[in-house]
């Protein structure tokens, strides 16, 4: 069984009590995949993917380790090999400029365990969330100077760091960036930039990490440097699917191969700060998914830094003895425990504010004396509940620091671009954004923003639809078929496991279970054939529905595995 961490199932629970949803069936796309030989409902799911042809096929359901692309095809990708070199032979000190996310984080981690291995002295900066925010900054290049740093390299940061990328060369420091960040049209001057954003780059898989790009630069210097040891470049993979599915990657293509072969590893990790952190939060280990990593890993490794400093995030993944990883899980976990209280409390305020003033608005603005690192997570819940563009604003002495979360088919920072003559930074990806604002701006941005937000929502956005992929009969539902199913994980973004509409079944047994009845435990029957089922969250359900009652469901299809018993069993969304 899946487990999932407390906020989504509060979260489903108001989600579908709130608002009778609509239910969508997706069309079906009319065509034959030629030469292969599949189960109707997993033809769909494929040419639903665009995937048309066997080989398209195999190399979906096979991502093998050794089918990663080419870290040469980043043009940049020989320079840095050669500066590197370079920094071998003068014994150089290696800056590493990090980020204070879980992708920042584990791109440090990448990076600079890669240098070490190669020999390198390595010193690392990670910024603090709260005072330095995301990008590199000079207070860091000065430290570097002291350390005597001749070499800095960005992870997941410095696309758009122009400024300070030309203070660190005034320093007689050489810069790398590797970043994934939207690209601006001016660049920094850089030694080397190796990005798949970057309008130049031919590099054919764009959707990469941060932490999946450093990882692509251990691979490169590896390669040249030290052939024989980069077959265990492998077990970094588990720090690039954390990475990857934390910061919302598409688990599509290349990035495919790391979060199925990572989240392997993962399961099995080397690293004590993984070890430590599963034992002392009780994140079992056996089946790690992509929810695992969403829901119990990276909000864990973000706690760090949204309520102290991320750099003890950093500790925990580079810690190499178990005491030391211990203490560091625990302390993250306090955090843990602490964030997830004050967001609770923030989001329950926030959305009392949302029904008396927002809902008959396009996009909901708030701000107030809300504590910055945790805005983010509560403009996505908020976003979430309400299927609309969300900004929550930090008020501080002079300025406004807002983290939007978008909604599907709305990339959020087309809209910032709209405004930003309002704005003194911002930026950030398609469906989460960052920025700062003069408090004297703030009302007419807002104005702005709800104008300019018109044209860019597409016309048919559902905001009260739950969508199914197919129509499936009771039937057809077996082992099978669940099998055929697994080979599409690791679900996640853009990868999403698929639901079912099952319709005209009868409710056999219902009983609730979990702590205050939160959850429902179903048996369903039709023409003789029985099932069973869970819907996570759905415990009030049971004041509607009854034994002996025909109903249509919208489930997922999934293994259930119980004390060594594997059976089929269906997670129910929806019944009707
Ligand atoms: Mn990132």
């Amino acid at each position: 069984m899946k487990s999932r961490n407390d906020f989504i199932l509060i979260f489903f629970v108001v989600q579908y009590f709130g608002m009778r949803k609509k239910w969508k069936l997706k069309k079906s796309i009319n065509k034959k995949i030629k030469g292969a030989n599949l189960h109707p409902v997993i033809e769909q799911l494929f040419l639903n993917k665009n995937i048309e042809t066997p080989q398209e096929i195999e190399e979906f359901l096979e991502p093998k380790y050794e089918k990663l692309h080419d870290p040469f095809l980043f043009e940049d990708m020989h320079r840095v090999v050669e500066r590197v070199k370079r920094a071998i032979k003068n014994n150089e000190i290696i800056g590493i400029f990090g980020d204070h996310d879980a992708d920042g984080v584990s791109s440090a981690t990448i990076l600079s365990e890669g240098l070490e291995k190669l020999g390198l002295n390595v010193d690392v900066y990670i910024p603090d969330k709260l005072t330095e925010g995301h990008g590199i900054n000079k207070k860091a290049i000065d430290e570097f100077v002291e350390t005597g740093v001749t070499l800095m390299f960005s992870v997941d940061c410095g696309t758009s760091n122009i400024k300070e990328v030309a203070y660190a060369n005034e320093k007689n420091i050489d810069v790398i960036i590797t970043d994934h960040h939207h690209a601006p049209d001016s660049l920094p001057e850089a030694l080397a930039i190796i990005n798949p954003q970057l309008k130049r780059c031919k590099y054919p898989f764009k959707e990469l990490s941060g932490t999946a790009v450093a990882f692509k630069v251990v691979q490169a210097l590896f390669e040249k440097l030290k052939p024989d040891e980069s077959q265990q470049l492998k077990w970094l993979l588990d720090v690039v699917s954390v990475g990857t599915i934390a910061d919302c990657m598409p688990l599509l293509g290349e990035n495919r191969i790391f979060a199925k072969y990572g989240l392997l590893v993962l399961s099995k990790t080397r690293r004590e700060g993984y070890r430590q952190m599963f034992k002392v939060s009780n994140i079992n280990n056996c089946n790690i998914s992509a929810l695992t990593v969403a829901y119990q890993i990276a909000p864990r490794i973000n706690a760090a830094g949204r309520m102290s400093h991320a750099k003890h995030a950093f500790e925990l993944m580079r810690a190499n003895d178990s005491i030391q990883a211990f203490e560091c899980a625990e302390f993250i976990e306090e955090q843990n425990i602490e964030r997830r209280k004050i967001t609770q409390k923030l989001t329950r305020e926030i959305d009392n504010i949302v029904k008396k003033d927002h809902l008959n608005k396009k996009m909901i603005l708030i701000a107030g004396d809300y504590p910055l690192g945790i805005i983010g997570i509560v403009a996505g819940q908020i976003a979430n509940k309400y299927k609309k563009p969300v900004g929550i604003f930090s008020k501080l002495e002079n300025e406004l620091r807002g983290s939007f979360r978008s909604i599907e088919n709305l990339h959020i920072v087309k809209v910032l671009d709209k405004c930003s003559g309002y704005l003194e930074r911002y930026g950030g990806h398609e469906q989460a954004a960052g920025a700062i604002i003069k408090k004297e701006n703030f009302d007419v941005f807002c104005k702005k923003a709800q104008e300019k937000i018109v044209d860019l929502i597409s016309g048919s956005e559902c905001n009260e639809c739950v969508f199914a992929d197919f129509k499936i009969s009771f039937s057809e539902i077996d082992m099978n078929f669940v099998e055929e199913l697994e080979k599409f994980e690791p679900f996640g973004e853009q990868n999403e496991e698929p639901v079912f509409l099952i319709e005209s079944i009868y409710v056999r047994e219902i009983r609730t279970i979990g702590k205050n009845d939160a959850h429902l435990r179903l048996v369903f029957e039709s023409d003789g054939k029985i099932l069973s089922a869970i819907a996570f969250g759905k415990g009030k359900w049971s004041e509607k529905v009854s034994v002996g009652d025909k109903v249509d469901v919208l489930a997922h299809v999934q293994k259930n595995e119980w004390n060594g018993n594997v059976s089929v069993q269906l997670n129910v969304i929806d019944i009707r």
